[in-house]
């Protein structure tokens, strides 16, 4: 195909997201992936918050596309007035940051995000096809890889609706990976919903038949999300606290319940972004919340003038919350750009929960009373797990800051290079020890299952020895007092069998790591070691081969040949120089990194994993038993 002039304006103008495509979605992995979903429905969703669409549909065609389809205003096909002969729609989709934002007054608070606009989209398919009704018309356009229009917009026919569909393809040559995983769609989809409140969202995978469909639409909104965060866990009261304050560029809107459960669960987000490294909007609720809770405590006589006012973490102690407030001008910061930085959100926020919440609870005595009752709990709770604390700490002195009996240490001192391999069972722990670089490369062993951290109390689990080992060799402490300066391995790996009892462990261990480490997972220090799930002999050759896919290919590949085909069972089962070629040997291995991207849907997941309610757990783990969750390449 020959490229014409204009083509070539629209390719150079696209070329910066295809030469560093990272630097506008992420990451060429999943998470990547997935992004170019989110900014399609974020486009859409746009057009539900100004009031103009009310339900948008998601769909997997068989054939790897992905079509978004609104049925709001649809993009607007009359000619732009600042880029001669082009349509507003051919500019949306083809000029970067070019967005919607030229809509004007219709567009008050635009969510738009992951904000990069849908050229991005474009620029990293290999084809897109879009459709509007408008105007009494339907519109077609498509353009080919890198978002090359073939042709201009057209109207194809007549009609009577109004609304936007997108689908693309996305690159093969660009992404990693490009079959989307349907419960991470399905987790965010339902997110969108639950922080829209009453937009309906479908979601439909034709890639199974028969097709398998989910809707969402919450007529309760953020009332509703909080029900489903804590629908696995035993809420204190019945009630949700709910309340919002909107004002002329902004919306506040707040959801909170206690579950009789021991960890915090605030969620907050800024024009539907999950804002996973808090901000001004946090840090307002925060503050008020205690200032709040202890004047009603002191009010109600439920704190004596002798106690101690209760501390924010001991009122945060089982709370689920979502804090969810759209504003102009978003400014986002944080390592990962999930933090929100505008000030005037952390007064705003903190004046509504200060007069809304301490009328909600003047109105709901009850569960006013066993709010305060809980947080007293968790106070005397946090003085206990103290003392627990030192007693260890002094326990560990005595012991000459001794590591872990069970632990192999590496030789080197220098925290970058070195690693830390987590290893179920004292069997493959000993091949493990032979496989590794002793400089660089350090083992512990785990026995049995370690405790399940979800049900436990801080003090409890302390005393757990296999957690005390974890701890104490990572170096960098727990809870509040981590200090990642101090961690003595950069990566730590978890490496279990590839069978069920591995993979609850390994769940079990990254509970563990996001619930009392979360800085270590944010800081992209964990990693899962993957081990070869199959060894194929061709003559003398031996092939590692991760996944039942490799398998097929490679047998695809040898048509004709005999090929014998060993299943691994365990890392037991392979020899020290097998495990050290496939698994151990940075110049060989591949690891994947385990990222929390979005701490409200891991919270969900790791409660109906982890949470006492086995009927959900069951169902969660059938749905998912395929999904790896969390991994990102
Ligand atoms: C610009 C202006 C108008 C609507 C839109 C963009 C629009 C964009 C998207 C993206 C996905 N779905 C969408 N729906 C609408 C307003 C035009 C008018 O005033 O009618």
């Amino acid at each position: 195909m020959a490229y014409s002039a204009k083509d070539i304006t629209v390719l150079k103008g696209l070329e910066p997201v295809r030469e560093r495509p990272g630097m506008y979605i992420g990451s060429t992995g999943l998470s990547g992936l997935h992004h170019l979903v989110y900014e399609v429905v974020d486009n859409a969703v746009d057009e539900a918050m100004a009031g103009y669409a009310t339900r948008i549909d998601v769909t997997l065609l068989p054939d790897g596309a992905c079509r978004v389809t609104d049925n709001g205003r649809g993009i607007p096909v009359d000619n732009h007035p600042d880029y001669k002969g082009k349509s507003a729609a051919e500019v949306v989709m083809t000029v970067l940051h070019a967005g919607g934002k030229f809509g004007g007054e219709g567009y008050k608070i635009s969510g738009g995000l992951h904000g990069v606009g849908v050229s991005v989209v474009n620029a990293l398919s290999t084809r897109l096809e879009l459709e509007i009704h408008r105007d009494g018309g339907k519109w077609t356009q498509t353009y080919a890889k890198g978002g090359v229009p073939q042709g201009k917009i057209q109207k194809t026919g007549a009609s009577k609706k109004t609304g936007t569909t997108v689908t693309f393809w996305p690159d093969p040559s660009i992404f990693e990976e490009v079959d989307f995983r349907a419960q991470t769609l399905i987790e965010r989809l339902r997110e969108m919903a639950f922080l829209n409140q009453g937009l309906e969202i479908r979601f439909r995978d034709e890639r199974s038949d028969p097709p398998a469909t989910q809707d969402f639409r919450f007529t309760g909104g953020i009332t509703d999300f909080v029900k489903h965060l804590n629908a696995t866990k035993e809420p204190l009261f019945k009630r949700v606290a709910a309340f919002r304050d909107t004002g002329e560029d902004y919306d506040i809107d707040i959801a909170m319940q206690w579950n009789t459960g021991y960890y915090e669960g605030i969620h907050s987000f800024a024009n539907n972004i999950a804002t996973t490294e808090g901000g001004m909007h946090e840090e307002g609720f925060r503050k008020a919340l205690t200032n709040v809770v202890n004047r009603y405590a002191r009010g109600k006589g439920l704190l004596k003038e002798k106690d101690d006012n209760l501390q924010g973490e001991d009122i945060r102690e089982g709370l689920t919350a979502i804090i969810s407030v759209k504003l102009r001008n978003p400014q986002f910061e944080g390592q990962t750009k999930a933090k929100l930085g505008n000030t005037e959100m952390r007064s705003l926020v903190e004046k509504a929960t200060n007069e809304k919440l301490a009328e909600w609870l003047e109105e709901h005595p009850t569960e006013g009373r066993a709010a305060v009752a809980k947080a007293t709990q968790a106070a005397r709770a946090r003085v206990a797990a103290r003392q627990a604390r030192d007693l260890t700490r002094r326990k560990s002195l005595l012991e000459s800051s001794a590591m872990p009996g069970k632990l192999a240490d590496c030789s080197s001192r220098q925290p970058e290079e070195c690693e830390i391999f987590i290893v179920e069972g004292d069997s493959a722990g000993g091949s493990a020890k032979q496989a590794r670089d002793p400089r660089t490369q350090a083992i512990l062993p785990i026995r049995g299952k370690i405790l399940n951290v979800e049900r436990a109390r801080l003090d409890k689990m302390l005393k757990n020895e296999e957690v005390q080992a974890l701890v104490q060799a990572v170096g960098a402490g727990l809870g509040d007092e981590f200090d990642a300066t101090k961690i003595r391995y950069h990566k730590v790996i978890l490496m279990t069998d590839a069978d069920v009892d591995g993979s609850h462990i390994r769940t079990l261990l990254m509970t563990f790591f996001y619930r009392q480490l979360p800085e270590l997972v944010r800081r992209g220090h964990v990693y899962i070691a993957q081990p070869p799930l199959f060894r194929a002999d061709l003559g003398k050759e031996r092939h590692y081969l991760k996944d039942d896919a490799a398998l097929r290919t490679f047998e695809a590949g040898h048509e004709g040949r005999k090929i014998e085909v060993n299943r691994f069972k365990g890392l037991g089962e392979m020899d020290w120089q097998e495990l050290r070629e496939t698994t151990m040997n940075p110049e060989t291995r591949t690891l994947l990194r385990v990222s929390v991207e979005d701490a409200a849907i891991a919270d969900d997941i790791f409660s109906r994993l982890m949470g006492d309610d086995v009927e959900s757990r069951k169902i969660f783990i059938q749905e998912n038993a395929k999904d790896v969750r969390f991994i990102d390449a």
